[in-house]
């Protein structure tokens, strides 16, 4: 063998062992992701959580295994198994969150949120109180938040035709399990009733409760229509969830694989913003071919005006629930609300 074959050999044994040792290391990095959400197939969070793993698994070596709602459990479930390590991502709303971070119960001073959507949607990618003082909260629970968004104007369905504050009285109105949200509805004069997502049908159906709240794609994909037909649109906030994942596990990611994910997060949070844009109608029109028994009350500026002057009741008592963290949040909250609203 000359000398040259020789090196030929060697140098293409070494280019063998070197590429089979760094196929090694990368299936030995490539990981499975847990990532759970509150929703079903299809709906909002479920939409996002796929485009975050269309990102992660095109873009690495990595793949995502997504949970949906009931799999694992309730929300809250899912939470305490992504703060145990179990999961390594979650997406919960400030609905119940706002029992673990008080301070996430600001989404439930009523009237705080502006009713059009493209405010909505600057405010969430430039709110300082969203993108730079929410995840020190979060942070201080374990969590690394990886975003906020918004799913959809929220809108309130009865077992009767309602318009004023005066129509709820007596009315059980399911909530989320946050404090606040039940002193929103006890502003609005009606008997709020806490309960994790899993009761919600059932309890309308057996009448334990006379109505509830969410945004219309999840009044028509859950079917709650057909239990609670008395649509009210107050205008008095927005739904809006976040997706973080387990901050031990976040902080031991190489920092290109945090880019990675927060990459991730950034190009799902942009299409779930066109996923919802018009969502809302489209589930409005199916709900109104689907049932002939459904009502739809879209109440005019006097009639919000009953409800909003109730408001600053609900505002003093996150105050109170929060104090001086929660004031300075508050203060950030509208000045970033004025700053999009001035646009
Ligand atoms: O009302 C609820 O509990 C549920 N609503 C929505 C829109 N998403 C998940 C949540 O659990």
């Amino acid at each position: 063998m000359n000398k040259s074959t020789m090196l030929r050999k060697i140098t293409g044994a070494t280019t063998l062992t070197l590429a089979a040792a760094i196929a090694a290391t990368s299936v030995a990095n490539a990981a499975t992701w847990r990532y759970a959400h509150e929703e079903y197939d299809g709906d909002v969070q479920d939409v996002y959580a796929e485009f975050f793993k269309e990102y992660v698994e095109e873009n690495s070596d990595h793949q995502i295994q997504i949970f949906e709602f009931g799999q694992l459990g309730e929300s809250d479930d899912i939470m305490e198994q992504t703060q145990n390590g179990i999961l390594q991502f979650v997406n919960q709303s400030p609905g119940f969150t706002g029992s673990l971070i008080p301070e996430a119960q600001i989404f439930f001073i009523p009237y705080l949120m502006p009713t059009d959507m493209d405010t909505v949607v600057e405010f969430f990618r430039e709110s300082d109180a969203i993108n730079d003082m929410f995840p020190e909260l979060y942070a201080e629970k374990g969590l690394e938040l990886l975003r906020m968004y918004p799913e959809g104007e929220m809108v309130i369905t009865l077992d009767e035709k309602a318009s004023t504050p005066e129509d709820l009285q007596n009315k059980k109105i399911r909530v989320m399990t946050n404090p606040l949200l039940s002193a929103t509805y006890e502003a609005f004069g009606a008997t709020p009733t806490p309960l994790p997502w899993g009761e919600v049908y059932g309890a309308l159906q057996t009448n334990m409760i006379d109505g509830q709240e969410n945004p219309i794609f999840w009044i028509e994909s859950g079917g709650l229509y057909e239990v609670s037909p008395n649509l009210l649109f107050t205008g008095h906030g927005w739904f809006t969830t976040a997706i973080m994942a387990n901050q031990d596990f976040y902080n031991d990611l190489s920092e290109e694989d945090q880019e990675l994910v927060q990459e991730a997060a950034d190009y799902a949070f942009d299409k779930i913003i066109g996923h919802i844009d018009g969502l809302a109608d489209e589930s409005l029109e199916k709900i109104t071919e689907a049932s002939d028994e459904v009502t739809v009350t879209k109440l005019n500026e006097e009639q919000i005006q009953a409800f909003r002057d109730r408001a600053p009741q609900v505002e003093e008592r996150f105050i109170e629930m929060t104090g001086e963290r929660g004031e300075e949040l508050l203060n950030q909250f509208k000045e970033d609300l004025k700053a999009v609203q001035g646009n």
